[in-house]
């Protein structure tokens, strides 16, 4: 009988211990399949961030090293440029990433790093609870905006394929969902198309994975699904926002 699917090698045998029906095991999933895809396992540095996406270093089989949170992107700046013939890239959520990390984020950005980042928008602090995050959608309930995110006290959803496609220097920017077998695939090949721009030396690219967090947004796996395809989607428009090839 023909083998049509396995394990990839960049991610190891072991239980998960992220909630049930949560997104960032396939994040985690098709991350490791196209670092098998382009024969990355050997040569890649994994950055991670504060927050769920931290528990990749049970996952995946490949080097890594935590930052401090949001820091991920001036970590993988300083390694890539010591080690330029290293992979490198960055896994992280919104609240590392668009919270106190949005400095670094922005700046690696703008200068073009020769990064990858992959950056997961579940729309809300997962780790720590359930508190708002710079992506919490209007009207979004959270432990800290209990009446629903009112953008005149919190601002609206910041969007950040949309705000870091307006540099000059990132060289692919797009944002996919993990709802439905059919967005995974695309997803899969969104990242696919990043991590060879890295390759290339062409220099910094963003893939953002739109995400769910049963856990805190206090429903089952299966209504966390509707619930993106009913709000965050709405929010956040899939779609590659920048590339130059
Ligand atoms: C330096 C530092 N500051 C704060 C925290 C507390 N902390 C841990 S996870 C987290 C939020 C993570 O949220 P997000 O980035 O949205 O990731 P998710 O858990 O939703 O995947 C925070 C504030 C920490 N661990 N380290
Ligand atoms: S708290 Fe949310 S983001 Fe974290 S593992 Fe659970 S479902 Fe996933």
């Amino acid at each position: 009988m023909d083998k049509i699917y396995g394990r990839p090698e960049s991610i190891r045998n072991k239980v998960s211990t992220y909630c049930p029906g949560c997104l960032h095991g396939v994040a985690n999933k098709i991350v490791a399949e196209v670092l098998d895809e382009l024969g990355l396992r050997e040569k890649s540095i994994c950055v991670l961030p504060v927050g769920c996406g931290t528990l990749g270093l049970f996952y995946w089989n490949v080097d890594m090293i935590s930052s401090a949170h949001g820091r991920a992107p001036a970590v993988a700046t300083g390694i890539k440029r010591c080690s330029p013939d290293k992979f490198v890239f960055c896994y992280q959520g919104d609240g590392d990433l668009a919270a106190i990390g949005l400095s670094e984020i922005m700046h690696a950005a703008n200068r073009g790093e020769n990064i990858s980042v992959v950056f997961v928008n579940n729309s809300i602090y997962g780790m720590t609870g359930g508190q708002m995050a710079p992506t919490t959608l209007e009207n979004q309930y959270s432990t800290t905006t209990q009446k629903g995110r009112n953008p005149l006290t919190e601002g609206y959803p910041m969007k950040m394929c949309e705000i870091i496609s307006g540099l000059q220097a990132p060289r692919y920017v797009a944002r996919f969902s993990m709802d439905s077998p059919q967005n995974i695939i695309k997803a899969r090949a969104g990242i696919k198309k990043a991590f060879e721009l890295q390759i290339e030396n062409k220099g910094f690219s963003f893939v953002e994975l739109m995400s769910n967090c049963p856990t805190n947004w206090c429903v089952t796996p299966l209504e966390s699904l509707e619930w993106m395809r009913e709000n965050t989607l709405k929010v956040f428009p899939l779609g590659v926002y920048k590339e130059v090839e």
